[in-house]
């Protein structure tokens, strides 16, 4: 009897705190000490900042600090000034995000920048993939939070508990907006019912200064009004529109905006009707500017019988540059393909000079294996934020080309692709959570380096597990030592191991067909479209293996500015990184350290894999700084992870085999 209720008690105590665990984030409760707050005004805002301050102060004890609202030209919309003891900000949200910021520094031992903090961006959005009946595109974290298919459109307490604290989490990161639909869109999320259930999420989100967005499908004229058309130049078309706008902000008057997928991967759109992608965002951008509403039109296009897929977006889009209105930013994937573990930087970064751009990053890790691989993305977003465009000349890189620093681009925004579901842990996989974390640091300041963004995530995420402290955190001890500096060190390197056991040098778009996970480079059923099989991109034969994308092929490196383009030509110059990016290359040739790409290729694979035994050993060793629960589904995850990599390997070096028909190197572990 004692031992079945113990063992009661242990699942009870175990699943709630799994919940603690997994719901926290990276806000864990911490026992405060005294403060007093000084501010004169008053807000649902500032109530929250208030609060804040005192559940969660790590500073001298009984410290005083002023919140001050105040006009100061220095500081930009959300931005703050920190100094001592003193929070100034033109607006409540402003003091929101500098009370974060300072409760962040007191918790990871990081020094205030003092002074003037502004945020790259002005937008910084987070899009869900969520559809009407609650499933998730690409989503690995169980179904939307937002969004259930029975008894839809009751708003339950638990639903606002939960919208509350995810509203807090994107506030706590500097994250002002999410657009609560899939881009897939469907034209209900536009009827009544949803826009109501879409008022309550604003309502809850609105006081930590999350705005919401919806996706629109560009057919719902026809399919939610009865209309034959739904062509953008038809004055009964716009008109539509502008009275679905006008609805719209009459429930929720601080309406963000439209995400819109159109004309691209089956989704109705302007070229439907041979208009074009201005006209399209266009018409939207007139019926929301009265509101001041935005059109976020994605540059995600690529039809079936494009000599290379890469190309398609920027010359869809160039053509079009100055033709926007000034409401409307084009939302640009990373890379040119599709969110592929590693691509070089899209060419519409920096290309157009009169329309505002946006990045697009995937948190969700569609092609990064799901919530099973440990992937820390920050370092594959830094490496495409960090890369030169040389659209001015040296040092134009694509955050200084999105941000605002190289053209006043009226707007500037990020988005990226939310992996959040109703997980108990929110994201499927608890290293997930730092994609979420790593994601709203990024859009708040684009020159922030992964190493402190992970440094800051671990401590806030798991600092105190073995002990209850309070007050300034010691980060001097065992704890940094044997496991803040380990498992930072994995998540640094966890991008490129997958990259390795996946596609390495260039290699992309091999995976298995739909699902997206697990190798399938042999992949190509008769009557499939070429660009949606592995054999497109990898163009493997017993002449070589890689896409020619120089000169003499498909000349998508002419989309590229001077130098790069010349460099990404030459195969002598051309990254290794990306070599079979750019090049078809003969499985001899000669790599820098003397090897055959075939040799290469087989260390690659192989190093990616003895990457994850090595994580594998890192965690097994944080038992002792980690509670059971989340130690235990971390080492799971990673067992997966490591049984899928060794998959990888052996599926890609045999298949490849039998077209460069030389020898796996003795020392490699042998394929079974
Ligand atoms: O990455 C691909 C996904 C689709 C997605 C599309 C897009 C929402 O496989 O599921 O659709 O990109 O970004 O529109």
């Amino acid at each position: 009897m004692k031992v079945i209720i113990s063992s009661f008690f242990f699942l009870f105590t175990s699943l709630l705190l799994h919940a603690q665990n997994g719901h926290q984030l990276w806000l864990r409760d911490k026992k405060a000490l005294p403060v007093h707050v000084i501010c004169k005004q008053n807000s649902p805002t500032l109530t929250i900042a208030r609060q804040e301050l005192h559940d969660s102060w790590q500073g001298a004890p009984g410290a005083t600090i002023s919140l001050i609202i105040k006009k100061d030209r220095a500081v930009k919309v959300d931005g703050f000034k920190l100094n001592e003891n003193v929070i100034q900000a033109n607006t409540d949200k402003g003091i929101l995000y500098g009370v974060y910021e300072l409760l962040r520094n007191q918790q990871t031992g990081g020094k205030p920048k003092g002074g003037v903090d502004n945020p790259s961006y002005q937008f910084r959005i987070l899009d869900h993939w969520d559809n009407p009946d609650g499933s998730i595109e690409r989503g690995y974290a169980g179904n939307s939070i937002f969004w259930r298919k029975q008894d839809p459109f009751t708003v339950t307490d638990e639903d606002k508990k939960l919208w509350q604290e995810y509203a807090r989490a994107n506030a706590s990161i500097g994250i002002n907006g999410s657009v609560l639909n899939n881009v897939n869109a469907s034209p209900m999320i536009l009827t009544p019912d949803y826009l109501n259930r879409a008022k309550v999420i604003a309502s809850l989100l609105r006081p930590y200064g999350v705005k919401i967005y919806l996706s629109v499908n560009f057919a719902s004229p026809v399919s939610l009004g009865g209309f034959k058309t739904a062509d953008p130049l038809d004055p009964a078309v716009m008109a539509w529109w502008k009275n679905k706008v006008k609805e719209i902000y009459s429930i929720i008057p601080d309406f963000g905006g439209f995400l819109v997928k159109a004309s691209s991967e089956g989704q109705p759109g302007p070229q439907n009707y041979g208009r074009t992608h201005a006209d399209g965002a266009n018409m939207l951008a007139d019926a929301l500017n009265p509101f001041g509403g935005l059109v976020m039109w994605r540059a995600f296009v690529y039809s079936a019988n494009n000599e290379d897929r890469a190309k398609q977006a920027y010359d869809e889009f160039m053509p079009l540059d100055g033709k926007f209105r000034d409401n409307v930013i084009i939302q640009v994937k990373n890379g040119p393909i599709d969110f592929q573990a590693r691509e070089p930087f899209s060419p519409l970064f920096g290309a157009m000079k009169k329309t505002s751009v946006m990045p697009e990053f995937q948190v969700t890790q569609e092609y990064l294996g799901h919530a099973v691989y440990v992937v820390f993305l920050s370092t594959m977003w830094e490496e495409c934020l960090q890369s030169d465009t040389y659209q001015q000349g040296k040092g134009s890189i694509v955050a200084r080309c999105t941000d605002g620093s190289i053209f006043p681009q009226k707007n500037t925004a990020i988005a990226g692709v939310s992996n959040i579901g109703l997980d108990t842990n929110w994201c499927g996989n608890h290293f997930a959570q730092a994609n979420w974390y790593a994601f709203g640091r990024l859009a708040w300041n684009d020159t922030l380096k992964s190493g402190q963004i992970a440094d800051e995530w671990i401590k806030l995420t798991f600092y105190g597990d073995s002990s209850q402290k309070s007050g300034e955190a010691d980060y001097t001890g065992d704890w940094t030592k044997n496991f803040l500096v380990p498992v930072k060190q994995m998540m640094i390197d966890s991008r490129e191991a997958a990259v390795n056991f996946m596609t390495p040098l260039g290699l992309h778009h091999i995976m298995s067909a739909n699902g997206h996970y697990g190798p399938g480079p042999w992949w190509a059923p008769k009557g499939i479209r070429p660009d949606w099989t592995p054999p497109y991109y990898h163009q493997a034969s017993t002449n070589g293996i890689g896409f020619d994308r120089t000169k003499k092929g498909s000349d998508a490196i002419s989309q590229y500015h001077e130098p790069l383009s010349s460099e990404f030509n030459n195969v002598a110059t051309c990254p290794e990184k990306f070599l079979l990016w750019f090049h078809h290359l003969p499985w001899d040739y000669k790599m820098k350290d003397g090897r055959t790409l075939w040799d290469d290729l087989c260390y690659r694979y192989d190093t990616g894999v003895n990457q994850v035994r090595e994580f594998q050993k890192i965690w097994d060793k944080a038992g002792p700084f980690v509670d059971s629960t989340r130690f235990m589904e971390v080492q799971r995850k990673l067992r997966e992870q490591e049984i899928n990599a060794v998959l990888w390997k052996d599926a890609c070096l045999l298949y490849f085999q039998q077209f460069s028909r030389m020898p796996i190197p003795y020392d490699i572990e042998r394929p079974v």
